[in-house]
Order: structure tokens, then C-alpha cells, then sequence
């Protein structure tokens, strides 16, 4: 009676091993992803030529693909350039929207930090964003 609980008792600790050891890989995999996940990716807007005229920003960023937590850097001419961060309405009609509540930038050298979801930035110095200073991207 003893000796065969002892047997099986051994025979079950197999599985329970290996049980363990899948569980520690899961946890070391878990713990190297995650301040990946976090660290966030910096680029820099119109790469070389920054954030000015004359760059096409719909082709800048197809392609790319922006998680929560990636860092948009505008670098531009302060003299001539802001970034607004308008709606999608304000996006399409070049306006800024939501009027007086549009977060502006103007250091020349704004880094801003992407939440998930549709965002929207503009130059808000008049005729700039029709002329195509204008970016959408899709954070994921
Ligand atoms: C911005 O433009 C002004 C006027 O053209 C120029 O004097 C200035 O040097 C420029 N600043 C930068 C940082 O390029
Ligand atoms: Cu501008």
C-alpha cells in the first residue's frame, strides 16, 4: 500500500517538472517583452528634412507602424512653423480643431508622446497645411 503511493507519488513528478519549467520560460519571455513594449520607438517627422514644406507626410508614413508609447519628433523653423495636434475634422478641412482646446507646440524640436488610436497634427501657420504640412498616424 506504502510503497505503491511512494510510486505513483514519484511517477506524477515528471509532468510536475516539466510543468514548472514551461512556466519559468513563460515568465522569463514575459519579463524580456515587456520593457520592450514600453521603451517606445523615436522618429524623427520628415526624417532629414524635418518638418517644413515640400515633404509628402501620407508618404512619409506608409509603411510604418506606431505603437502607444512611440515618440513623434517635429523639428522645425520656430520662425515659421508650429505643430497643432487637431481633430480629424481639423485634419481634413486644414482648421484648428477643437478651436482654443488643440494642443500646440512651437520649441522647434517637439517630442510627442503617441497614445493609441488616430492622431492628427498640423502646421498651424495659415496656408501650411493646405499645402501639405499635415499628418495622420495610427497608433497601435
Ligand atoms: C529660421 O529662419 C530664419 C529666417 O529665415 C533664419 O534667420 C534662422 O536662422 C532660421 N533658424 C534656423 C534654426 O534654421
Ligand atoms: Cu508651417
Amino acid at each position: 500500500m506504502a510503497a505503491r503511493g511512494r510510486g505513483s507519488a514519484a511517477g506524477s513528478r515528471a509532468p510536475l517538472v516539466a510543468g514548472a519549467t514551461f512556466l519559468c520560460v513563460a515568465v522569463l519571455l514575459l519579463a524580456a517583452a515587456i520593457p520592450a513594449a514600453e521603451a517606445g520607438t523615436t522618429y524623427l517627422v520628415g526624417d532629414a528634412a524635418g518638418w517644413t514644406h515640400n515633404v509628402d507626410y501620407g508618404q512619409w508614413v506608409a509603411g510604418m507602424t506606431f505603437h502607444a508609447g512611440d515618440i513623434l519628433v517635429f523639428k522645425y523653423n520656430t520662425t515659421y512653423h508650429d505643430v497643432t495636434w487637431v481633430s480629424k475634422g481639423g485634419y481634413r478641412k486644414c482648421i484648428v480643431s477643437p478651436k482654443g482646446r488643440a494642443p500646440v507646440y512651437h520649441t522647434g524640436y517637439d517630442a510627442v508622446t503617441l497614445p493609441r488610436g488616430t492622431h492628427y497634427f498640423i502646421c498651424g501657420a495659415p496656408g501650411h497645411c493646405s499645402d501639405g504640412m499635415k499628418l495622420a498616424v495610427t497608433v497601435y
